[in-house]
Formats: C-alpha cells, structure tokens, sequence
C-alpha cells in the first residue's frame, strides 16, 4: 500500500518555512521537503530532500513511491534575479513547474488520483500600459496581462499551461487540479526573500526595526499591493480546501494595502525615530515597480472561496510585525 503525501517545493523559501510550520501541528499529514537549501526549520516533517525539482530522478521516484494527493510549487526565482540570471529561471521557473506537472499528470495515470497543485503566481504578469490605464486603477486578473520581466512571463506561462491541464487535460485525458494565486509583495515578521523587486518593503521594515538606516533601491513614491504572511499563508490553505465546484476560476488575485514608500517611512519613523532612510535609486528595478499596479482587484477571491485578510496596514504593524519579528 503506498503512503499518500504532500510535497512541497522550495520548502526553505520564506513562504515554504512558514507553510510548513503550519502544516507540521496538523497530525498525519505526511510532508515531504525540496530544496537545495538546508531544511532550517525545527519543524516535523516526514522526508526533506536536499535537492533539485530540475532532476528528474529525484521526481520519478518520488512519483512511484507515493501517491501524491496535494503539491505546493513555491520553488522559484524572483523577478529581480530573474533579470539578472535569465537562462538559471527559464529553467527553475518553467522546465521546473512543467517537471511539477508531468508529475500530477503520471499520478492520475498510475494511481488514478487528480493531485491538487497549488502555484503562486505574482503581480509581475502585469504591465501596466500607461496610454490605457494609470497605475492607481483596480487591475482585475484578465487585463494588462503582458509582463516586462522574465519572471512574469514565467509565472503566466505556467498560469495558463496548469489552467489548460486543469480544464482540458493532455492528449492521454489526464488532469491535474491547479488552484493559483498572484500574490502582492509579502511582508514577513521572520523571514526575509531574496531576489524580488518588491523586497524593498520588508528589507527597509526588518532594518528599521534593527535600528538600521536602510538604502531604498526606489524613489519614495514607489507604490506596490502587499500582504502579511499569515494572510498569503491563510489565502493557501483557503484555497487550496475549497470546494472545486466553488472555484469559478483557476486564477484568482489577493491583495490587503498599497503603502508608497513614503508611507512606510512615516509609520516606521513614528515608532523608531532614529531610523534612517536614504536613496539610491537602481533604474531597472524602478521599472519594474512603475510597470507593476498599485491596486489589485480580489473581489473574484472574496467571493468564490471567502478570501479576506486579517491585517490592514495598521493592524499589520501593530498586531503581527512588531509582536512577531524575529532576525
Ligand atoms: C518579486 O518582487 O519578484 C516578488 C513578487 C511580487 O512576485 N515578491
């Protein structure tokens, strides 16, 4: 009898860390770990594998061994790295999740399961075209869907191939179960990401509560949708639990606030007077935050699967950065 688990990919990222924390109180779920970095967490977990989701073995065998009934696909390379390293994300970012796919598709020809797949996607699909649109209107998930970066393109390739496997299978009529969200920037009390673009908000938070002046890589007026943790990691397992009649999409976005950089400033300055900020501005990751929206629409999550976050901008701070930070 084979065991049935859930895999999680990138599991040393910020998002992976604290899903598994959460899933690690809920007994019986059997989760297995991927990534190349060392597993830092005291958390239980039933099997981390110090490896790659580009090899092939690693997959295969995990494939065989187990009936995999739920993947989350965090693993990835974020929008600024991916400039910088576009073949490295290419790779990573698509070879990796279409590796993630062939996996659910050989689950429901071997073991006759539709494995769910959970996949972040990102604001980076969007780029906001300023002849049609300003950056303050409400983006909804089916416009100004013609990202800049090598990131977005990645993060709607991949959308649009799991919605396809999702609605009409491949050419066997096999199927995967695809729920995805595009997440805002995310802000963390313990953790910190690396290679994002929208990094400024929780690198200048972290700083400032370090009584560090932090170097903003953007102008003061830069503007981006963001979440807390405890809300993208709530919308995850919302989703991923909800009735799939109920899912009228398989593409939905989530937003909370959209501070500028100014307004993050004078929240932080108000609690830790000393701090400092100062600016240097890096042109191509201003650009990237000019051509992503400030104001996401998530009316189609609220009402599908009930998403609604607990921290407002001011709660965020007051009830979950401050109480909760961690270096
Ligand atoms: C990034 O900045 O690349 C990510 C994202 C918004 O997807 N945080």
């Amino acid at each position: 009898m084979k065991e049935k688990v859930t895999i999680i990919t990138g599991s040393s990222g910020e998002i992976g860390q604290n899903l598994i924390s959460y899933f690690s109180k809920i007994k019986n779920k059997k989760i297995i770990a991927i990534d190349l970095e060392e597993f830092n967490n005291s958390n239980n977990i039933f099997h981390f594998i110090k490896g790659s989701i580009l090899d092939e073995k690693i997959l295969n065998e995990l494939s065989n061994k187990y009936i995999i009934e739920e993947i989350y696909h965090l693993a990835a390379i974020l929008s600024t790295k991916a400039e910088k390293n576009p073949e490295l994300a290419e790779k990573v970012n698509v070879k990796g999740t279409i590796n993630i796919f062939n996996i659910a598709l050989n689950q429901n020809l071997k073991n006759n399961v539709i494995t769910k797949i959970f996949f972040p996607s990102s604001i980076a699909v969007y780029k906001i075209d300023s002849k049609l649109s300003s950056k303050d209107n409400l983006i909804d998930e089916n416009t100004f869907c013609n990202p800049k970066t090598k990131y977005g393109q990645h993060k709607l390739f991949c959308e649009n191939l799991g919605t396809a496997l999702d609605k009409y299978g491949n050419e066997l009529n096999l199927k995967i179960d695809f729920r995805c969200i595009r997440f805002p920037g995310i802000i963390s009390a313990n953790t910190l990401p690396t290679g994002g673009t929208s990094d400024y908000a929780p690198e200048m938070i972290h700083n400032a509560l370090q009584q560090k002046t932090y170097t903003s890589f953007a102008d003061q007026n830069s503007c981006l949708p963001f979440i807390v943790m405890p809300d993208a990691i709530n919308s995850i397992l919302s989703i991923m639990k909800c009735d799939k009649s109920k899912l009228r999409k398989n593409v939905y976005n989530i937003t909370s606030f959209s501070p500028t950089i100014l307004d993050l400033y004078k929240i932080l300055k108000n609690q830790f007077p000393e701090f400092l900020l100062k600016y240097k501005i890096d042109r191509k990751r201003q650009e990237i935050i000019n051509s992503w929206p400030n104001f996401i629409d998530d009316n189609q999550a609220k009402k599908d699967w009930g998403w609604k976050p607990e921290f407002n901008l001011n709660s965020a701070f007051k009830n979950y950065i401050y109480p909760n930070f961690k270096k």
